[in-house]
């Protein structure tokens, strides 16, 4: 799937910064009808103030269209999905573009080249007015400060009625966007959805049936006597009795996913957590983690997890699973072959284990921070708010049928509609097939900005039926919150606090494949743990516990 653009020459990519930097001159060539000076950070368009909440002279008032009076030209740096459509191309936004009258200048990269660009970009301060999609929220505590990107806390308060709506409605959603200055420079993308899950140890319903189990495991003892089952017997029903893969998946995933958590109560993986007490804990590290390794490493010994889970790639994995080798496959029933799966996927509830009582699966995540930022050179900063704004919008308050749901599925009764008035199910209306057809024609799909709340189903699909019952009925329930994913750190913070966890991390994974494996005896676990304490872990501790100290008060 990689990107001729990763390959580029080194003079390609100065051309690329040159037509970069001539938009940029562009862009201020339309700035200047309006703006009294080339300042870079301050938007004169807004000294122009007339009435005090009138805004100011370029702009129409809040609610009404076109945005601007007169048309205006911003410049956006993008992130663009690998191979992608040219943003410019876009349905949502050759139309907003008339119905704003902003004009969006994109300059576009993939990918790491992205990143690089990026970061030349705002160091050498040639950068664009708009950053979407591309931003981290190490980038907020860096040029925030700096003044390079703008704090939005005002422009949100006085022109974003919808971002200030969903900021006091989720006080987690305010504190994830909140810098560690207190003032908020990025915008993020909240989505909601039916098929977001949380683990995926889904099975055939008729391998159950096949080897006389009456219903699903939901302890690890019983998992085991299941999978002993799938191994023992001709659990797929071809005929042969020793072709079954009992469990299998890729890497440590689906152990992150079902196991780690069935003996440790927590959900964090291979990461940090937040015990019931409040205190952060490193999960590969509690006592009960040795219970895990001891009871994967027995599943290992007798032939129950694919002997390959380790070493195998996706695609070989996926060929085992499609040819109805694999018991429990760890992923979604969606994988499977529409037209010769007609049995029942079930997915296991969390299990309960000899060291944990608590059923707990991780709660998905629902928010990725800096998916916009504005920038000093912006002149127009109102306007852009307000048009990132309407990537906020609910149905409710859709302009010419856009709002943030159109952002992950096109306008409706053009591109998609509803079965019926309960609207629990939608199918699409031709020629789009699905949303590889939508991002190549009507919008980026995921990630940019805004606000995606979309409950329904795809019509016509019972895989994905079964799977979105499965999740709600054994798997949301028991939503356990880890580590708080959005937690702010200073930038001395992340740039030690990431050397160490990155780490601890690649150790954890080899260690934990080699306990399982057999290739570490358990007898070394304790010399396991003084290692990780030797490669920084509890000043890492330290750093987290800091962190979340702020987080708790933020989302108070
Ligand atoms: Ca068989």
């Amino acid at each position: 799937m990689k990107r001729g653009v990763k390959t580029r020459s080194f003079a390609g990519f100065m051309v690329m910064i040159l037509v970069f930097a001539s938009m940029m001159g562009c862009s201020t060539l339309t700035n200047s009808a309006n703006s009294g000076n080339g300042t870079k950070n301050n938007s004169s368009a807004s000294n122009n103030k007339g009435a005090a909440d009138a805004g100011p002279d370029y702009l129409n008032p809040v609610g009404e269209y076109p945005i601007t009076k007169d048309k205006i030209t911003l410049t956006v740096m993008g992130k663009k999905d690998p191979g992608g459509t040219e943003w410019s191309e876009l349905a949502i936004f050759k139309r907003l573009a008339e119905k704003t009258n902003i004009d969006l200048k994109f300059e576009l990269a993939e990918g790491d080249t992205f990143n690089e660009k990026k970061n030349i970009a705002l160091v050498g301060g040639e950068y664009a007015d708009i950053i979407l999609r591309g931003a981290e929220k190490t980038d907020e505590e860096t040029y925030g400060p700096q003044g390079i990107f703008l704090d939005l806390t005002d422009l949100i308060d006085k022109y974003a009625p919808n971002i200030k709506a969903l900021l006091e409605k989720e006080p987690a959603v305010r504190a994830a966007v909140t810098s560690m200055d207190g003032k908020i420079y990025g915008l993020p993308y909240y989505f909601k959805t039916a098929t977001t899950q949380g683990h995926l140890s889904f099975f055939d319903s008729q391998w159950m049936k096949n080897v006389g189990t009456r219903t699903p495991p939901t302890t690890t003892d019983e998992l085991y006597t299941m999978l002993k089952a799938f191994k023992e017997q001709d659990a797929n029903g071809n005929g042969d009795p020793n072709d079954e893969i009992p469990f299998s998946g890729v890497g440590l995933i689906a152990m992150q996913n079902l196991l780690i958590p069935a003996f440790t109560g927590m959900t964090g993986g291979i990461g940090f957590d937040v015990n019931d007490a409040g205190e952060v804990v490193y999960v590969p590290a509690m006592p009960e983690y040795k219970e895990f390794l001891a009871y994967a490493n027995k599943l290992y010994k007798e032939g129950l997890i694919d002997r390959e889970f380790s070493t195998q790639t996706s695609q070989q994995w996926q060929a085992k699973v499609k040819g109805g080798l694999v018991g429990v496959y760890n992923a979604s029933p969606t994988l499977l072959d529409p037209e010769t799966t007609k049995t029942e996927q079930l997915s296991l509830v969390p299990l309960i284990s000899s060291t944990n009582d608590k059923r707990v699966v991780k709660t998905p995540d629902n928010l990725y921070t800096s998916r916009a930022v504005i920038t000093n050179k912006c002149k127009y900063p109102e306007a852009a708010i307000r048009l990132l704004d309407m990537f906020y919008a609910t149905e409710e308050n859709a302009v010419d049928g856009f709002y943030g749901n159109t952002v992950f599925l096109g306008y409706e009764d053009e591109h998609w509609k509803y079965t019926d008035d309960t609207k629990t199910k939608y199918e699409w209306i031709p020629p789009i097939t699905g949303f590889g057809d939508i991002n190549k024609s009507v919008s980026v799909n995921m990630e940019l900005p805004g606000l995606l709340d979309f409950t329904a189903i795809p019509a016509n699909y019972p895989l994905m039926e079964m799977k979105v019952n499965q999740v709600n009925q054994n798997q949301v329930p028991y939503y356990r919150d880890a580590y708080p994913v959005n937690a702010r750190f200073t930038t001395k913070e992340s740039e030690r606090g990431n050397v160490i966890e990155n780490d601890l991390f690649s150790y954890v994974n080899l260690m934990t494949t080699k306990f399982i494996i057999g290739e570490e005896s358990l007898d070394n676990f304790n010399s396991y743990i003084g290692t990780l304490d030797k490669m920084g872990l509890p000043e890492l501790m330290e750093i987290k516990t800091a962190a979340l100290q702020r987080w708790n008060e933020a989302i108070k």
